[in-house]
């Protein structure tokens, strides 16, 4: 039985292929800079777009057409596990993500909830066993219940931190158990509204709290997973705690939580933060904190997290430029497709074309930010630009040896001052040329 239309596995024919099934650019054993794409990709399926969500927005139902819709409670649950492990194989994709609440119903206790989600915990496994698909990484949902509403690690009620805990242990131990590679914190509901009824500072130190005691039960129980925290901002509440990456780099930083925690970038959530998705993976890498990625796109004309599934050349480039410098590339995280197919593409087909035309923009911007690095096509220009500061003066400064003094009479007798063009205009058209070209 097939959930998606019969689909066989999407092979790789090339650029000139016309077939929409197939491959242009991901071929997953061409060898770049001394890796397959495979290995520098890591792709992932988001178990909550393509087979939790069903096309409903704000203003209306579902529309997407799925072999599972009949379904409810467990018998949904484990339809949706079947179709996750048909797509995974359909792309020849290696791994997936999910939050506890999209794999398993809620009960009316805790326990019943744990109960539903262990059971479906084991026929993953049994599917990873078979397959040997992997996780890349699971999370706890802790912002659709309404008892999240005043927040999870950062609400105004103990109970629900307690709860919040609860619900963290046990993902913690469902990660363990499936030999998830990472494990996420997205604060869903970690921000506030309004400070006339908020005590910013005691939320802070809870969230810290929080992320701490989740170090210390993962050390207790030996699930050595790399910990990632997924900034975002404005959505859903008006102030999000972990606004982008230096906003959450500073408060790891402050409760010396840094040296457990990379991030996990969103090219949505950045742009919604005013910055393009490589400025997040700079400020990311520079300071050794560039875990994963949840690749996707939002749309300039529109102000919210649209997660469209990527398909612009430039941002895919600029995006594995980073990533391609990072030392160990994406190391222990991958490219999660935090995507979903468009209200009105409500065929399962959508889904497969979908996930296709991400992988090709990924791949495509992998060779071309390989070739960019080999080719050292910008780190001469930086190289240049920054020379002032390997000798005299400069060189003074970097290595500690300047004061005000010294800076001062160096001023007083370098007249006039010399700057030079920073060439920004050149460099697109050079960028462009690779792009084109490669
Ligand atoms: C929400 C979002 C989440 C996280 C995981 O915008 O990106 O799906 O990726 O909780
Ligand atoms: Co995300």
């Amino acid at each position: 039985m097939g959930y998606f239309d019969h689909v066989g596995t999407v092979k790789f024919e090339g650029k000139s292929s016309t077939n929409p099934l197939a491959f242009k650019f991901y071929n997953p054993d061409e060898i770049i800079l001394g890796k397959t794409m495979r290995e520098h990709l890591r792709f992932g399926v988001a178990y909550w777009h393509s087979f939790t969500g069903n096309g409903s927005d704000p203003f209306g139902a579902g529309t997407a057409l799925r072999g599972w819709n009949e379904l409810s409670g467990m018998e949904l649950a484990k339809a949706r596990v079947e179709a996750c492990f048909e797509l995974l194989n359909i792309l020849d994709v290696d791994y997936f993500c999910f939050h506890d609440r999209d794999i398993a119903p809620e009960g009316d206790t805790l326990q019943e909830t744990n109960r539903n989600l262990d059971e479906i915990v084991a026929l993953i496994k049994q599917h990873m066993h078979s397959s040997g698909k992997k996780l890349l990484w699971n999370t706890a949902n802790m912002f659709t219940n309404p008892r999240f509403v005043h927040g999870a690690a950062t609400t105004s009620n103990a109970d629900v931190f307690a709860y919040a805990a609860a619900q963290v242990k046990k993902a913690l131990d469902h990660g363990k158990e499936l030999g998830a590679e990472n494990y996420v914190f997205w604060g869903g509901r970690e921000g506030y509204e309004s400070l006339l009824n908020t005590d910013l500072g005691l939320e802070l130190d809870n969230l810290a709290r929080f992320l701490q005691l989740a170090v210390d039960y993962a050390k207790e129980i030996g699930f050595d997973a790399q910990f990632l925290i997924e900034p975002k901002p404005k959505e859903p509440s008006k102030h999000q705690y972990d606004f982008d990456a230096a906003t959450t780099l500073q408060f790891l930083q402050k409760y010396d939580l840094a040296k457990h925690f990379k991030l996990n970038l969103e090219a949505n959530h950045a742009t919604l933060a005013g910055h393009t998705f490589e400025h997040e993976l700079r400020v990311a890498r520079i300071n050794g904190a560039l875990g994963s990625i949840d690749a996707n796109q939002g749309d300039l004309l529109l102000g919210w997290d649209t997660d469209e599934f990527p398909t612009d050349l430039y941002a895919s480039t600029l995006a594995m430029y980073e990533i391609l410098q990072n030392e160990g590339g994406i190391g222990r995280g991958g490219v999660n497709f935090d995507a979903k197919v468009r209200r009105t593409s409500f065929e399962p087909i959508d889904v497969v074309y979908a996930h296709i035309n991400g992988m090709d923009a990924f791949a495509r911007g992998l060779q071309v930010a390989a070739k960019l690095i080999e080719d050292r096509a910008f780190d001469n220009v930086i190289e240049e630009r920054y020379a002032s500061f390997t000798k005299g003066i400069g060189a003074d400064i970097v290595s500690g040896k300047a004061n005000f003094h010294t800076l001062e009479a160096y001023a007083l007798q370098n007249n006039p001052i010399t700057n030079k063009s920073g060439r920004v205009e050149l460099l697109r058209s050079i960028l462009n040329q690779y792009i084109i070209n490669v």
